[in-house]
């Protein structure tokens, strides 16, 4: 039998924190206890005294190797998952783009090829829906029974993505017959491409123009119109990516009234100030991504939801496009630049800094918003997202003396950039195991190629 022990650590989980050693048997969490006297010297003990031993990141929000603003993302899922591994994730959730032309079965299949003995760590599937076809919802259904139980809308881009609020509306309907869910991107697609084109007939092409052309109020309304058509529906539904505090407050309200809204933020809009968009140059290209980066009152604000519970997940949204692919593409015209920026690789760390570390949210916080919710809003948990007898043995072991410094040099994600250059992070992660592998030490990747499986969920 394949077992270790992990020795000493206190192990973290949304409620509290215990100190504790765990038997890893065979890839899954055996049990978890003062365990250290009772079992036999022939297993293999990794020493946690004085270290966090948390469930691995799941990273519920990534774009790996895929087809979107005319451009691919820069990481396959070699590159794409070695990234997220060595930053401590040791799941991710990925959307596979709807093929030009293809139905939503024939983009999955090809979704899977991109897959299929690449990724090293165990991964999922949503879908995005960008072309609703005759028979569109049993394909759907279809999907769901495989495995791949959650979809994405985009109510923005107009002419390539946008679905209409009829057919958020028939979408809902079909995800809610079929038992899945539905994650939306929030923005009024339409209000910012004319605003989008009001400033460039200004001559204000430059990369800084796209936070003004995607104003809050472009968001907290598709926020605020997506409830209403889902009490409609009488579908829940999940955003993707809040930004701002009017999204945050709408949430939050439904929620108040029994309406089981659900929704997310990302890495960045807690921890990056929007000051990049007036850097010179072409400098805030990198951080064009969708939604743009806010003022300091919206990030206090989606603390406050982080606290109070009214978001649950904190994702990604690693969409990377390297700096000179943005530049190739929208030099002279601030909408052509693909929206999207890289993260997977240091969410965890961003988020024990900026969070535990600065004193915005308990360790225990940590270990809900960045593994045991997102586990539990996709059908993962408690396989997935907790240190249980039972569940899969995907653990981090994090030093709290520790310290990690974040540069595009040394990252292992396939880009140019790193939105948190020169970030320094008060801790280490030390080990990762996905089901009981040992896959990282101390941000090396360490593990089998091509060793992830898909997660049916
Ligand atoms: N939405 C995303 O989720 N990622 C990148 C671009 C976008 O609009
Ligand atoms: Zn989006
Ligand atoms: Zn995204
Ligand atoms: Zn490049």
């Amino acid at each position: 039998m394949d077992a270790k022990l992990l020795v000493g650590g206190t192990i973290v989980s949304s409620t509290g924190k215990v100190r504790a050693d765990v038997l890893i048997e065979n890839g899954k969490v055996a049990a978890v206890g003062m365990l250290d006297a009772a079992t036999p010297d022939a297993v293999e003990r990794v020493d946690c005294d004085g270290k966090y031993v948390m469930p691995g990141g799941i990273d519920v929000h990534t774009h790996i190797d895929s087809p979107l603003m005319g451009t691919t993302t820069a990481d396959d899922f070699v590159s794409g998952t070695i990234a997220a591994a060595t930053g401590g994730t040791t799941t991710i959730v990925d959307f596979g783009q709807q093929l030009a032309g293809k139905n939503l079965l024939e983009s999955a299949d090809a979704h899977h090829k991109k897959a299929q003995g690449k990724s090293v760590i165990d991964y999922g599937f949503h879908m995005c829906v960008t072309d609703l076809y005759e028979n569109f919802d049993s394909h759907m259904a279809e999907l769901t029974q495989d495995g791949i139980s959650s979809f994405k809308v985009f109510m923005a881009y107009r002419g390539s993505l946008m679905i209409n609020d009829g057919e958020l509306f028939d979408i809902l309907k079909g995800v809610g017959s079929s038992g899945a869910k539905l994650c939306v991107h929030a923005e009024n697609g339409d209000v910012i491409d004319r605003i989008a084109a009001d400033l460039y007939a200004q001559g204000k092409t430059g990369p800084g123009t796209h936070e003004i052309a995607r104003p809050p109020a472009s968001e907290v309304e598709a926020v605020s119109r997506a409830i209403k058509i889902s009490r409609m529906a009488e579908v829940p539904l999940y955003f993707v990516h809040l930004s701002t505090q009017g999204a945050v407050e709408e949430v939050a309200a439904a929620q108040m009234t029994g309406w089981p809204i659900s929704a997310e933020t990302c890495t960045h809009y807690l921890s990056l100030s929007r000051d990049i968009y007036d850097q010179p140059g072409f400098e805030p290209a990198k951080a064009v991504l969708t939604p743009p980066l806010r003022t300091q009152e919206h990030q206090d604000a989606l603390w406050r939801g982080i606290n109070t519970g009214a978001l649950s997940v904190v994702s990604s949204d690693h969409c990377p496009f390297c700096f000179e692919e943005k530049q190739r593409m929208g030099a002279d015209d601030f909408r052509q630049i693909p929206n999207g920026g890289p993260g997977v690789e240091h969410r965890m760390l961003v988020m024990y800094e900026t969070g535990v570390a600065e004193g915005k949210m308990t360790i225990e916080k940590f270990v809900e918003v960045t593994a045991e919710n997102p586990a539990k809003q996709f059908d993962m948990y408690p396989k997935k997202g907790t240190i249980a007898p039972g569940s899969d043995a995907d653990i981090i072991v994090v030093d709290p003396n520790g310290t990690t410094l974040i540069s595009a040099d040394t990252q292992k994600q396939n880009m140019d950039y790193t939105l948190f250059e020169g970030f320094k992070i008060r801790c280490s992660i030390d080990q990762v195991f996905s089901r009981g592998d040992l896959i990282s030490v101390k941000g090396d990747y360490v593990g089998a190629s091509g060793r992830g499986e898909f997660i049916k969920r």
